[in-house]
């Protein structure tokens, strides 16, 4: 056995940190699931053996490339696009993409890293990936836009496949940019195939892909407040994000009885003590995504509500929490004000969402946490969906896709529980999550032997 098989923890993050300088992110969601891991593998000698966690936390390979386009004043812009394939053990590699100015090398391998167990968890075969670019699409026309998907794809294409690695959509990327290179994909390759993700209803796309996350997101709070004999009927929730999952996660908390007093975007939060109902998410969906528009102009069209600049809004009390914006968004401060002021569970729709000291913070005071690997599942389960009904040349209908997606949900919940349950009527998500995706991934590689 060598010496090197059984370092501890603190030695063991001492490496990840020493090979992956000035990637906080990484090394954050590295931290996170080692945490957790180490503990499980303590007595399994074969996982210390093969080196299993070493390998998922070193990316398959990190693809990365210049992404060159046009503005409308026809000058040259030039970008950074990668591609991160983290581990193909149990699927293609599956993950969205993103574009953001704060999209780094770290932020897409710790995206990539929390993708590997998420995509375990929901059952399906999926391996873990992600990609993006520093590009900002805020202030960009819309021709500015298309013109940088095409440039992206134009080298992304040779990286992608439908039984290679499957992107989608993620911060910055919706429907719009996955048509724009999956038609520039199309262009190159002539080939029309289920390479993307979150595509249009008439050209391959599934039903509720849209919906999923923030669905996902909430039906998994469901379950934990089921644990405890409670729904979500007349709870009040705090909401961050004004994006895809966040408006989402808002529409079906307010089917299920419950009442959202806070969007937000990085311009700060809205605040709407009457609630924000159908009507007013719609409002948002159709400003945020087709006007283009900011959260703060909320106010102007509801007079009533309240706009925090430059704030998250982890203070307004509430029953339940959803981080659906961004990474570290609810920091260890946030973690314990939102606990004295009484909030009973916390689901993540955003990726890492919460700092490691708001995690800790979660974890002592044992209340119902999901970390996102978990509980924002849902939309890449229903891309998993959107892949086979590629593969079989057909669509499904709503109802069994909504079904289906609640039963995922349901399973990813018993999942946890198998591994995350400490007795005493406390559940401790975060290692569940961990442990559950860890081992189909670990199991799986260790059948390829030293690859
Ligand atoms: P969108 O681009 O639709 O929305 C992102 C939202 O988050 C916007 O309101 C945006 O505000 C806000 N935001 C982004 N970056 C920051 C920041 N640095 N500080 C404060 N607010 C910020 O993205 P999604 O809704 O798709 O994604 C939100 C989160 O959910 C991400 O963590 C993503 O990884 C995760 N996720 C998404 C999935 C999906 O299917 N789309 C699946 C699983 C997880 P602004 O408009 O000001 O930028
Ligand atoms: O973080 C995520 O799970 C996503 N952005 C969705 C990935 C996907 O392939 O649907």
């Amino acid at each position: 056995m060598a010496v090197s098989d059984h370092v501890d923890l603190p030695t063991f993050m001492e490496g990840v940190k020493k090979r992956n300088p000035y990637q906080p992110e990484f090394v954050q969601a590295v931290q996170e699931v080692a945490e957790d891991i180490f503990e499980f593998i303590q007595d399994k000698e074969e996982y210390h053996a093969q080196q299993i966690l070493r390998r998922i936390a070193e990316p398959d390979r990190v693809v990365s490339f210049r992404v060159c386009w046009e503005d409308d004043n026809g000058n040259v812009r030039v970008q950074r696009g990668w591609r991160v394939q983290n581990n193909n053990a149990i699927g293609p590699y599956k993950g969205g993409i993103r574009f953001h100015p704060s999209v780094t090398e770290s932020v897409l391998k710790f995206l990539a890293f929390e993708q590997t167990f998420k995509n375990a968890l929901t059952g399906l075969p999926m391996g873990g990936g992600k990609g993006g670019s520093n590009f900002n699409p805020k202030g960009k026309s819309v021709r500015e836009i298309m013109r940088f998907c095409q440039s992206f794809m134009t080298e992304l294409y040779r990286h992608i496949g439908a039984d290679i690695d499957v992107p989608a959509g993620d911060i910055g990327v919706g429907g719009r940019e996955i048509g724009y290179m999956f038609g520039q994909y199309k262009r190159i390759t002539n080939n029309f195939t289920g390479v993307l993700t979150g595509k249009g209803l008439e050209w391959g796309g599934s039903l509720i892909r849209t919906e999923a996350t923030g669905y996902g997101a909430v039906y998994f709070l469901a379950n934990m407040l089921a644990t405890k004999g409670e729904d979500l009927n007349g709870k009040t929730a705090v909401i961050s994000g004004s994006g895809n999952v966040a408006t989402h996660a808002a529409e079906k908390i307010v089917q299920l009885g419950g009442k959202v007093l806070t969007l937000s975007d990085s311009g700060g939060y809205i605040h709407d003590p009457d609630g924000i109902d159908q009507e007013k998410i719609d409002w948002v969906k159709t400003h945020k995504t087709h006007r283009r528009g900011r959260i703060e102009e909320y106010v102007e069209a509801y007079p009533r509500a309240t706009f925090h600049a430059g704030k998250t809004p982890w203070g307004v009390p509430c029953d339940v929490a959803l981080p659906c914006a961004t990474q570290n968004e609810l920091l260890g401060d946030d973690a314990r004000t939102l606990i004295a002021n009484g909030c009973k569970a916390v689901s993540e729709g955003a990726n890492m969402p919460t700092d490691l000291e708001g995690v800790h913070v979660f974890k002592a005071a044992k209340i119902l946490y999901a970390p996102g690997k978990a509980s924002n599942a849902g939309g890449v389960a229903v891309s998993g969906l959107e892949m086979s009904q590629n593969s079989e040349r057909r669509s499904w209908k709503e109802e069994e896709l909504q079904q289906m997606l609640k039963d995922i949900m349901a399973g990813i919940h018993k999942s946890c529980l198998a591994y995350g349950d400490q007795g005493g009527g406390y559940i401790d998500y975060v290692k569940g999550a961990n442990i559950a995706g860890f081992k189909k991934v670990a199991d799986a590689m260790l059948a390829f032997g030293v690859v």
